[in-house]
């Protein structure tokens, strides 16, 4: 499981390079990016192309109102100040599935164990739900390291740099259950691994909402993670 964990910072900037121009990757041009860049004011592109399927989604962080919460939404303006910002780029093909995240404007030096949740992000933070799990552990919470685990879950945990930005990846050989994995959650400190507590990063202080990529129903036999090779 450990070879699905991270796929390193140069993958991670290859994928988010992909759409070039997006908030994190090029903050400075974000405010007169071209309209044609956005569908209707959702900042979600979702395309394919003879390599698969690809979605790219960015927000900007702000706290929840009375009128519910934004995309992206900040918990703790400490740990994701208001302003801060998300992409979050997702690649489905006949290798399974790659998520990259990338962010501008957190705390610098703070770790942060970052997830995928199975619901969107709502005024509450435990609105997001549990993380997605590709085995479902049949005990909640979930927190025995056979099913909390990054070959299992979608772990981008990440260290803000000096200038508050970062990065992470991961490539794993599944795809999600269509419409089971919607969110990006950022926690406060790294992600858990022993028996117990695997998983768990204390407080969930920011979410971005993500319609990520399914599987689609087409005969289901992506998830068992056949074909390909690979392997592991
Ligand atoms: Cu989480």
């Amino acid at each position: 499981m450990k070879t699905s964990r991270m796929i390193g910072a140069t993958a991670a900037a290859a994928l988010l390079a992909v759409a070039a121009g997006g908030p994190v990757d090029g903050a400075d041009r974000a405010d007169r990016a071209e309209p044609s860049a956005r569908v209707n004011g959702a900042d979600a592109v979702a395309r394919s192309d003879g390599e698969g399927q690809r979605l790219r989604a960015e927000g900007r962080f702000a706290p929840p109102d009375g009128t519910g919460a934004p995309r992206a939404v900040t918990y703790d303006r400490r740990l994701v100040p208001e302003g801060a910002r998300i992409a979050v780029e997702q690649r489905v093909d006949g290798a399974g599935t790659r998520v990259a995240v990338a962010v501008r404007g957190l705390l610098p030096g703070h770790t942060y164990g970052v997830h995928v949740h199975t619901a969107p992000c709502g005024a509450d933070p435990d609105d997001a739900g549990p993380h997605y799990q590709h085995r479902p552990d049949p005990v909640r919470p979930s927190t025995d390291p056979a099913y909390a685990n990054p070959g299992n879950e979608i772990w981008l945990d990440l260290t803000a740099g000096p200038g508050g930005d970062g990065r992470a990846a991961t490539l794993h050989p599944w795809n999600f259950r269509t419409g089971e994995a919607r969110s990006v959650v950022l926690h406060e400190h790294a992600t858990r691994t022993a028996p117990g507590e695997a998983g768990m990063a204390g407080g969930r202080v920011g979410c971005f909402t993500v319609p990520l990529l399914g599987d689609g129903g087409d005969g289901g036999g992506h998830g068992s993670g056949g074909g390909e090779g690979a392997g592991s």
